[in-house]
């Protein structure tokens, strides 16, 4: 039952934040999320908590960390949510902005601290182990390229476009394998691994987000692909920090079901169009949204596309 309230979240946020669709407003493109995910959240016959959220209490007034979400009444989950992933993509009308959040068992989900996380993902079918942190970027391609059955060079690697990957990126070159750089959302760009069909993508691999990595492993659980992380903790105040949330180990190596223990729900709904998600849409007398989600504990994914006609639901006012 939850599953389908879930999506009901991601859909209203990501309606929220398409009116702001290209206005340059990265902000306000937010906080319109950030409003309606919250407004349904406490909807939900839930006992949830925020593990994953807008920041730790003093710097977020909304969904933050530790924050309780629902109804009160119900089981008690973890929440991880990214109201709307890749701001500056809506702000500027460019592919792959989405609303996105997970729900899992209480005190299953990771509370990571919003610091880079180093990732590597790989999508199902694969001997367990087969990429590794650990290993390095040459060794790590040769290994799935092996199992796959192809030549590195045809191994195609998903990497956000910065300049800390300057030296992975040539490094990726110089096995041929042909690079999709993304300029933000690498929550997509985690799950595409998943779906290696219709994304094209192999490997997932570089420097993101550690609350984006959360959620992203949450769906891979789903799917049954491969992944780690590593936090990034090179100063002592963000050592500090991560302490304060439980992290004792700071070089811990995390894997895919330390990221996400238990039963998982992700959904996602398209805000701008993308490969994976249409961006909303909207009609005469209707609003057309396009989600995605994965549960875990059964392994399935579905596709819902929905018409809202109930649109004086979504607060359509600016
Ligand atoms: C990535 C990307 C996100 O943050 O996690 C990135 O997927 C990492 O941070 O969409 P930097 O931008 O500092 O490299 C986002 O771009 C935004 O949360």
């Amino acid at each position: 039952m939850l599953t389908l309230e879930l999506v009901r979240v991601t859909e209203r946020a990501a309606v929220a934040s398409s009116l702001l669709r290209g206005r340059g407003q990265e902000k306000a493109a937010d906080q319109a999320a950030v409003d309606a995910m919250r407004r349904e959240l406490n909807n939900l016959p839930i006992d949830g908590t925020v593990v994953i959220g807008e920041g730790e209490r003093d710097e977020a007034p909304m969904l933050f960390i530790g924050e309780r979400v629902g109804t009160g009444k119900g089981p008690k989950v973890d929440i991880a949510v990214d109201p709307l992933e890749g701001t500056t993509l809506c702000a500027k009308d460019m592919p792959g902005s989405i609303a996105v959040m997970a729900m899992a068992e209480g005190g299953t989900l990771l509370a990571a601290p919003d610091v880079y996380m180093e990732k590597i993902a790989v999508g199902p079918g694969y001997p367990p182990g087969i990429v590794d942190l650990d290993r390095s970027p040459e060794e790590n391609i040769k290994a799935l390229a092996k199992a796959k059955g192809v030549e590195p060079k045809d191994v195609t690697v998903l990497i956000l476009e910065r300049p800390r990957h300057e030296d992975l990126i040539r490094r990726v070159r110089s096995l041929g394998c042909g690079i999709r750089l993304i300029t933000d959302g690498d929550i997509m760009g985690v799950i595409f691994t998943s779906m290696p069909g219709e994304t094209g993508i192999d490997l997932y691999m570089g420097i993101g987000a550690a609350p984006e990595g959360v959620i992203a492993a949450g769906a891979l659980r789903c799917i049954g692909g491969q992944m780690q992380g590593r936090l990034i903790l090179d100063t002592p105040e963000k050592r500090e920090r991560a302490k304060k949330m439980g992290v004792t180990d700071p070089n811990r190596k995390y894997e895919l079901t330390d990221l996400a223990r238990g039963d998982v729900v992700v959904a996602a709904t398209g805000v701008t169009d993308g490969a994976l998600l249409d961006g909303v849409r909207f009609k005469d007398g209707h609003v057309e949204t396009d989600t995605i989600v994965y549960r875990s504990s059964t392994g399935t994914v579905r596709r819902i596309k929905a018409e809202h006609r109930n649109i004086e639901k979504f607060h359509l006012e600016p």
